[in-house]
């Protein structure tokens, strides 16, 4: 006997004429979507957050084990913490640790090792993958905790893109002070942090564009 219940799926379906003109007013909002590096202090409310996280978690996963968990930070001592430790990574990176390519590759973007959005945005969010999972009856495998979490990372992008605030992803290298600050247990490992927010006023964004359409999509019909 198989084992598994599968229910109706609830489906509102829409003529090609409005996927079509819904799918270009999407390409064009996400079009102008930006990672942004100056964050203005403004509060954003926790429900804002939470309707972005549980956007997140509605993410696709190997086998539906969901393998995330979201920490969100407003607490200005923890931005603190994580700020000058994220900065002395960064500080040894961009003094020996990335290589000369590297550092000339991120020229036009404008980057160094001080992160001043980890104390200005109102909220740090950090993903942590989970590896496996972990309780008083033991360890359970998850799949493709990768994949999962990158996609989870992608919608949450999109989620705060579209709701009308700014993000950034950042990966301190390497990231297992988060682990310390934040308090994760052994299973979870550190993925992205974003800061999320209004832009500050005077924000400015690296004068850089997408590749064009024939150099990303190679069709086969
Ligand atoms: N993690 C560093 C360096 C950095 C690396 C890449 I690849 C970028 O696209 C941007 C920055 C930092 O956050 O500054």
């Amino acid at each position: 006997m198989e084992n598994y219940n599968h229910l109706p799926f609830i489906f509102a379906r829409k003529k090609q004429e409005y996927v079509l003109e819904s799918s270009e007013i999407n390409r064009a909002k996400l079009a102008n979507r930006r990672s942004v590096r100056h964050f203005s202090s403004e509060n954003i409310s926790k429900k804002i957050i939470e309707n972005l996280l549980m956007t997140a978690a509605s993410a696709p996963s190997g086998a539906n084990k969901q393998p995330w968990t979201f920490c969100a930070i407003s607490n200005s001592d923890i931005k603190q913490k994580i700020r000058i430790a994220a900065e002395e990574e960064e500080y040894k990176s961009y003094h020996g640790r990335m290589n000369q390519e590297w550092l000339d590759d991120l020229k036009p973007i404008g980057t160094n090792w001080q992160k001043p959005f980890l104390t200005d945005a109102p909220w740090i969010i950090v993903i942590f993958r989970k590896n496996y999972e972990e309780d008083e009856n033991g360890k359970k495998q998850n799949y493709y905790v990768n994949e999962s979490v990158g996609i989870a990372a992608g919608m949450l992008i999109n989620a705060i893109h579209n709701c009308g605030l700014v993000t950034l992803t950042h990966t301190p290298s390497p990231m297992n002070f988060l682990s310390k600050i934040l308090n994760r247990p052994g299973n979870e490992k550190p993925y992205l942090l974003l800061p999320v927010g209004y832009p500050a006023e005077n924000a400015t964004v690296p004068d850089i564009s997408r590749k064009l359409e024939s150099e990303v999509i190679k069709w086969f019909e």
